[in-house]
């Protein structure tokens, strides 16, 4: 018999207690997370209440459809928490319409295409390379796939080229415009793709992933008035958990009527069967924080913090791709040390537990697995209550790093690239910079615990 009692120690049972094998990979991966800075940009810490409703018994019901239409049975507390998510999300974007369903970011962009585009048509988004999203029509992915990508790049200032765009799009016709990135440091310049994509017909969907805290935050301005469809990852500056929405707005239900339905259609039943309500439910908490005042401070720190970090990494001779940026993340050029050198600089940062990427640059003379750019970013640091004065410490630190590691180092040009990464990896760990840097980054993460309350 399951009565509260019950039902609260098993849903404090600690896998500690069932799965000490899994138990113990959790525990290494709270004292990485807590004994190092996370600073991947698409990377955040949730708070314990996001954890806490994506630990919870949603994660056993299934609810194929939507609220108050679903498949199956024992619907009343699901269609209760994605209403709530539907209603938080609306009013936090100022949109009529809001899928909380899409399993992750891809999946929601996938359903995009499947609900304004038939397999060939033409569509146009930021080339991978030049720091675009592999759904945006990169040519390995579906989005090249089925249908005729042309993307657009970034000018030699790294800057998005708008005279390419426009001149690409009346060239092409295409039926459906991207904006996003996943490497994109500047303001994206909604108002103008927009009018772009009104100039030739095209739907035009802004994918916010990256910056969608940063907006509703009140740091970035919003795409909501340009685009027809919004979409967004809830995991990255949004700090929810793993999971993403789709939005339809205003100006999209007066190009098609039909486009809120078209969207609902295309996750379920077109692509995708059960939502994870388990998911659902931690969205809902995390739109929930993000329509707290304090939210707005945190987003406004976030974009303050990476000023700091990027004017930081410039007065101590590091290039940046624009020489800085509007947002939360930069994008280190690597080339005044020669080409591919991403690699060697995020294996030293990671032996100081500094944990970036690496990043190809726009036109990075190396190739995307050995690129000579790292991205890294805000989002996770600020979270943990770090501000200018820690990030100006943890600028300089990265500095010396790759002062020290990237000129030391040269990618073979041969097929020995990754023999010889992993032969100069143990000399890397333990250069005398690293380790000092490793020191000052551990002392510094005991003063900002990950999750105060946990016993790790
Ligand atoms: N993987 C995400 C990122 O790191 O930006 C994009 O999908």
């Amino acid at each position: 018999m399951v009565n509260e009692t019950n039902l609260t120690k098993f849903f404090n049972a600690s896998v500690k207690e069932t799965d000490p094998e899994v138990s113990s990979i959790i525990k290494s991966e709270i004292k990485r997370m807590a004994e190092g800075l996370e600073m991947i940009p698409s990377e955040n810490v949730v708070s314990l209440s996001v954890l806490n409703a994506l630990g919870s018994v949603f994660t056993n019901k299934y609810s194929e459809g939507y609220p108050h239409k679903r498949y199956y049975g024992g619907n009343e507390n699901a269609d209760s928490v994605e209403s709530l998510a539907i209603e938080r999300a609306k009013k936090l974007f100022g949109v009529p319409h809001v899928n909380v369903q899409p399993y992750s970011g891809s999946p929601a962009n996938l359903a995009a295409y499947f609900a304004v585009c038939e397999p060939g048509d033409t569509v146009m988004g930021l080339n991978l390379p030049d720091g675009g999203h592999l759904t945006h029509g990169w040519k390995v992915n579906f989005s090249a796939k089925y249908y005729k990508s042309v993307p657009y790049h970034v000018k030699p200032d790294g800057y998005i080229d708008l005279d390419e765009v426009k001149k690409l799009a009346l060239e092409n016709k295409p039926k459906l415009i991207w904006c996003g990135a996943t490497a994109y440091v500047r303001e994206f310049p909604f108002e103008e793709l927009g009018q772009i994509a009104d100039e030739v017909g095209a739907y035009f969907a802004a994918d916010i992933a990256h910056v969608a805290g940063l907006i509703v935050g009140g740091a970035h301005k919003s795409p909501v008035s340009h685009a027809h469809i919004v979409t967004t990852t809830t995991h990255k500056t949004l700090r929810g958990p793993r999971g993403a929405m789709i939005m339809v707005t205003q100006k999209g239900l007066d190009k098609d009527a039909e486009l809120a339905q078209k969207i609902d259609k295309a996750i379920f039943p077109g692509l995708q069967g059960g939502p994870h309500d388990h998911q659902t439910a931690a969205i809902a908490v995390a739109l929930g924080e993000a329509l707290k005042p304090e939210f707005a401070d945190y987003a406004k720190q976030i974009v303050k913090n990476n000023i700091t970090l990027g004017k930081t990494l410039m007065d101590n001779g590091i290039k940046l791709v624009t020489n800085g940026s509007d947002n939360h993340m930069q994008l280190i050029d690597l080339t005044q040390y020669g080409k591919g050198k991403g690699v060697f600089v995020q294996n030293a940062l990671d032996a100081a537990h500094i944990t970036v990427n690496k990043n190809t640059i726009p036109s990075d003379p190396s190739t995307p697995f050995y690129p000579s750019g790292i991205r890294l970013g805000t989002p996770a640091i600020t979270s943990r209550g770090m501000k200018e004065m820690e990030v100006t410490l943890i600028g300089k630190w990265i500095a010396e790093i790759i002062k020290e590691i990237a000129p030391a180092y040269d990618l073979p040009e041969d097929k020995t690239k990754a023999q010889y990464i992993e032969s100069v990896n143990p000399e890397i760990k333990q250069n005398a910079v690293v380790q000092r840097v490793k020191q000052n980054v551990m002392q510094l993460c005991s003063k900002f615990p990950l999750y105060a309350t946990l016993d790790y």
